[in-house]
């Protein structure tokens, strides 16, 4: 398999993560949707990462949708999103929490990196930051037991800490180490883990220059 998109991208990290914790071997191209568009186009359509090749030449896109299919090739006992309920949509529920959040923030960053500083529109900003703040709130207060959503790791747990440390690295003056205690609680539990540190951007990766169509 080959995985394409940089681990500095949430998304492509939520999967990369997985892939790891689940033991499956694959390659890793580190490219993004603007200095690549169309090498991505050819992956998927709306030329975003992820992208997951198949060993068959299959694509796959979405990290969600790869998720899935991760679960499906693992089986049910190992499945990061259980397949029966109740277990199902406690995870999920924390799972759709995160990725809001997480819609949220790159609505931010992007107002800020497409636009002149003059058509930056401020109240969008703080719009979308209040309602990240909502999600991380609901996340830090879910009550761990000891993970987000049971006794073992699941989708829930890993994605949240890639969200939170999104925060904490793009918005650091507005969610400042601290804010969220339960959720440091879990990150530093869940970075400890071998498949968090394996796939830590390298710094090519995390100082690669991206040319981003600033509208004018
Ligand atoms: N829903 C998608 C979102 C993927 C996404 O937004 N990827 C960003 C990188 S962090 C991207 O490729 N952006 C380029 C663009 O929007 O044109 C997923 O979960 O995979």
């Amino acid at each position: 398999m080959l995985l394409v998109g940089r681990y500095t991208s949430p998304f492509s990290r939520r999967v990369a993560v997985s892939l790891c914790y689940l033991g499956f071997e694959y390659e890793h191209k580190a490219i993004n949707a603007w200095n690549n568009l169309t090498e991505m186009r050819s992956y998927n359509p709306v030329g975003r990462v992820p992208a997951l090749v198949l060993d068959n030449g299959e694509v796959l896109f979405d990290s969600s949708a790869i998720l899935d299919y991760l679960d499906f090739l693992v089986g049910p006992e190992r499945a990061l999103t259980p397949l029966t309920e109740p277990e199902r949509h406690g995870v999920i529920r924390v799972i759709v929490c995160a990725m809001g959040a997480l819609e949220k923030m790159v609505h931010s960053v992007y107002e800020v990196a497409m636009h002149p500083e003059e058509k930056v529109h401020e109240p969008w900003i703080d719009h979308n930051l209040s309602q990240t703040e909502m999600a991380l709130i609901w996340l830090d207060q879910i009550g761990q037991t000891p993970w987000m959503a049971g006794e073992r790791l699941t989708q829930a747990d890993i994605t949240t800490t890639v969200v939170a440390q999104f925060a904490l690295a793009r918005f650091p003056e507005r969610f400042p180490p601290g804010t969220f205690a339960n959720l440091d609680t879990l990150c530093a539990r869940v970075m400890e883990l071998p498949a968090w540190q394996e796939t830590i951007p390298s710094p090519e990766e995390a100082n690669m220059k991206v040319n981003i169509p600033t509208e004018g």
